[in-house]
């Protein structure tokens, strides 16, 4: 709504009707007549922007700054309405989480009306990760899986379907609490692969300085549940996406933070050295993942699968809870390479990643 070519900001009307279409209630969230005579501000926009940005500060957000300048609005959420400001400041909240904190101003006071953070989080129970906070967004009456402070990352269901051409379907929520923290339910894989890209995101840009994959701030996109009882993960160009099994008997599926950060890495390898995967520098592609994907599980400190030099030690891939690759000794899987000899290159990239990982565990622990 508007009042003199001003949005209205609160002040709600929901209008009741029977099925037939006949209106029988109205609800409104407030009683008061707008009677703004005069809508020319005895403030400037600048001096709202300064008043939202130290209400940002005070909130404890760090690194704020106006979105764009703020826009003269009608407030008629709480009280009397009011010609108003509202400006968006963008920042970093106190644990690391984006801020987009919306700051209403009296625009004849300077006065701060209300405040609300627009960056949300549902929190989640992956069989990985534990509990989690998940970006979510509101979408009409329920939520949607999308991680809008990091590129707008989503993470879809395929609900087993063996076709990789498809994007699967979008995951909705009736309370943005999501996953059980068992496979018997389809959310708790999309948890920990959603948890997965995100703490990724955030290695990249709080560690690396780099915004996304490709650095331009767009995300990729995560599938759960490909095919039935597949044991495998992967990435793929086309799509821009990661994709993961449930492995065996569709209860192990393989979405740890290892494995994302892998399958994630490889799209950065990809928009960056493109290692070619094959020969020796399909060993060192292999390789940047496991050493990303490592670094993502240090990074995140999740209690529930602290940081090692293992890959994969919370899917159980073997079946005997041996992790599928060690970094410290590559070769106690009994295939990989501990160092590079003449010929590595003719091997299978998993087994010739050994070499750069073992490289990454003594860079790391020291010998
Ligand atoms: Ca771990
Ligand atoms: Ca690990
Ligand atoms: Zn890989």
């Amino acid at each position: 709504r508007t009042y003199a070519g001003l949005p209205v900001l609160g002040g709600d009307l929901i209008v009741h009707e029977s099925a037939s279409g006949a209106s029988r209630s109205v609800d409104k969230a407030t009683d008061a007549d707008i009677e703004v005579t005069d809508t020319s501000a005895a403030i400037a926009p600048s001096g709202a922007e300064r008043s939202a940005l130290s209400a940002a500060q005070a909130a404890g957000d760090r690194k704020t700054g106006a979105e764009d300048a703020p826009r003269k609005v009608i407030w008629a959420a709480t009280g009397k309405p009011v010609l108003a400001y509202e400006t968006v400041v963008t920042g970093v909240r106190k644990d690391g989480t984006p801020s987009k904190l919306h700051v209403i101003t009296d625009a004849d006071s300077g006065r701060k009306l209300y405040e609300f953070q627009a960056v949300q989080n549902g929190t989640g129970t992956g069989q990985h990760n534990g509990k989690v906070t998940v970006g979510s967004v509101r979408s009409g009456s329920q939520w949607l899986l999308k991680d809008s402070a990091r590129g707008g990352h989503r993470t879809y269901n395929l609900k087993h379907s063996w076709d990789e051409t498809k994007k699967g379907s979008a995951f909705y929520d009736a309370d943005n609490v999501w996953g059980n923290g068992k496979p018997t339910i389809a959310q708790t894989a999309a948890v920990d692969a959603h948890y997965g890209a995100a703490m990724t995101w955030d290695y990249y840009k709080k560690v690396l300085g780099r915004n996304g994959i490709k650095g331009n701030g767009k995300a990729a996109y995560s599938r759960v549940h490909f095919g039935d009882a597949y044991e495998n993960a992967f990435w793929d160009d086309d799509c821009f996406c990661m994709t993961y099994g449930d492995g065996a008997g569709n209860k192990k599926p393989l979405t740890s933070l290892d494995v994302a950060g892998h399958e994630m890495s490889h799209g950065l390898t990809s928009a960056t050295a493109n290692l070619e995967y094959s020969g020796e520098s399909g060993g060192l592609n292999e390789a940047t993942s496991d050493i990303f994907g490592t670094a993502v599980e240090f990074y995140a400190k999740n209690a529930k699968d602290p940081g090692d030099y293992l890959i994969g030690e919370k899917i159980d891939i073997n079946g005997d809870g041996t992790p599928l690759r060690y970094m410290d000794k590559p070769s106690k899987d009994g295939l990989s390479y501990d160092y590079w000899k003449s010929g590595v290159g003719n091997d299978d990239p998993h087994f010739t990643s050994g070499i750069a990982n073992h490289f990454f565990y003594l860079l790391s622990e020291g010998s």
